[in-house]
């Protein structure tokens, strides 16, 4: 199929991988309230088009954490993403890399630190969650450190998880033993695709950061029961202590919805913030992101970096994003799709895509600098 937009991406990953995974992926929790509000709230933001004001040369690159990016993006983590594609994570982190952004591996990614370390040749950001077993946080991050990990996204928005209907649907959440194995099965085999191109009948994927503390279960459902029960509820801003005295780097606290929070991360020495509800797979019926970051932004952005995800599907939500106060923002499923549909490649060219839209965006709007970028792009303002 053409693959011209987000969307076409999205519907050639629906095409190609297993409905276990796609779903996973697409899905948002109860309702799917807020996964709809985010993509709805942002695509209605009015932009202002303005005319004969010279953009013949634009400048998209920016600065986040002391790193020169070529864009305000980065990928986002998200867990089991690199199934959708063999040794996955690999394959994007070289395509972020290319495309001259970073690339954040999620502790529940496919491939481990060290593996996606040896595909890298520059630093890529590495995420965690607050986790019960603090031993296995400190090797995780010392992985981290030693993998060079330039930034750690710390996600703070899931003490609990949100349930996903979708996954029950599936069978990948709730059913476990052999029945959900069977029926996964069952989805794969008729993605044969698919399942020739993750190296079923090669090496398998060895379920990353996590398969040392699985007890040589592989199973996926071992993965999600480990999840389940290993993420810890008692998380609370006196973990961020713990955090820094065991990580050195730039800390960036993913998953802030409130402006009381955000000074709250402010205080503490967050050096950046990603407003973020967890692409609406956590508490249904929150803000969306497009609503959430302006206070937040007004409230923290001359104190750390305000990045913000959640409902991104082209160039102009990117510029939408940064009109509403964002320094830079995060591209989660996108890069999942483009993944499914084609790999390095697919991650290519949806960077590629997505550099293409703002280009367009920015001229339409007058602005040819990143800087540029403010609320006064917005029409109604
Ligand atoms: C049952 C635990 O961030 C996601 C990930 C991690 C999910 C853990 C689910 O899917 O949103």
């Amino acid at each position: 199929m053409i693959v011209a937009s987000v969307p076409d991406f999205r519907e050639a990953a629906r095409r190609r991988l297993p409905r276990f995974l796609f779903e996973y992926i697409d899905g948002g929790s109860y309702a799917e309230a807020t996964l709809r509000r985010n993509v709805d709230d942002l695509s209605r933001l009015a932009l202002r088009q303005r005319v004969l004001r010279d953009v013949s040369k634009l400048d998209l690159s920016t600065e986040l954490f002391g790193q020169k990016l070529s864009l305000p993006v980065a990928l986002a983590p998200i867990g089991l993403a690199g199934l959708n594609a063999r040794r996955g994570e690999c394959q994007a982190v070289r395509a972020a890399e290319k495309a001259g952004v970073p690339f954040t591996l999620s502790t529940v990614g496919a491939c481990p630190i060290g593996e996606v370390a040896g595909a890298a040749s520059k630093p890529f950001w590495f995420q965690l969650y607050m986790i019960r077993d603090r031993a296995f946080m400190r090797d995780l991050l010392a992985q981290a450190m030693e993998a060079n990990c330039s930034a750690l996204v710390f996600t703070v928005d899931m003490p609990v998880p949100g349930s996903r209907y979708r996954d029950y649907h599936t069978g990948l959440a709730g059913s476990g033993g052999l029945q959900g194995a069977l029926w996964r099965v069952a989805q794969a085999m008729v993605r044969p695709g698919w399942a020739w191109d993750v190296g079923l009948w090669g090496r398998p994927h060895t379920l990353g950061n996590v398969a040392p503390v699985l007890n040589g279960n592989t199973g996926i459902e071992d993965f999600f029961a480990w999840m389940r029960n290993n993420f810890d509820p008692s998380i609370n801003w006196r973990d961020l202590d713990f955090i820094r005295a065991e990580w050195k780097g730039p800390l960036i606290i993913k998953g802030i919805l409130d402006p009381e929070d955000a000074k709250e991360a402010a205080e503490l020495g967050a050096d950046g913030i990603v407003v973020s509800n967890h692409g609406g797979r956590q508490l249904d019926g929150v803000l969306s992101s497009t609503r959430a970051l302006p206070p937040i932004a007004e409230a923290v952005g001359d104190r750390l970096t305000v990045l913000a995800d959640g409902g991104i599907r082209s160039g102009l939500d990117v510029v939408r994003m940064l009109a509403l106060g964002a320094k830079g923002v995060l591209l989660g499923r996108a890069w999942a799709w483009a993944l499914a549909a084609g790999g390095e490649a697919g991650i290519t060219k949806l960077l590629q895509l997505i550099e293409a839209e703002m280009r367009v965006a920015m001229a339409l709007t007058g602005t040819t600098k990143i800087a540029e970028i403010d609320k006064t792009i917005l029409a109604g303002d």
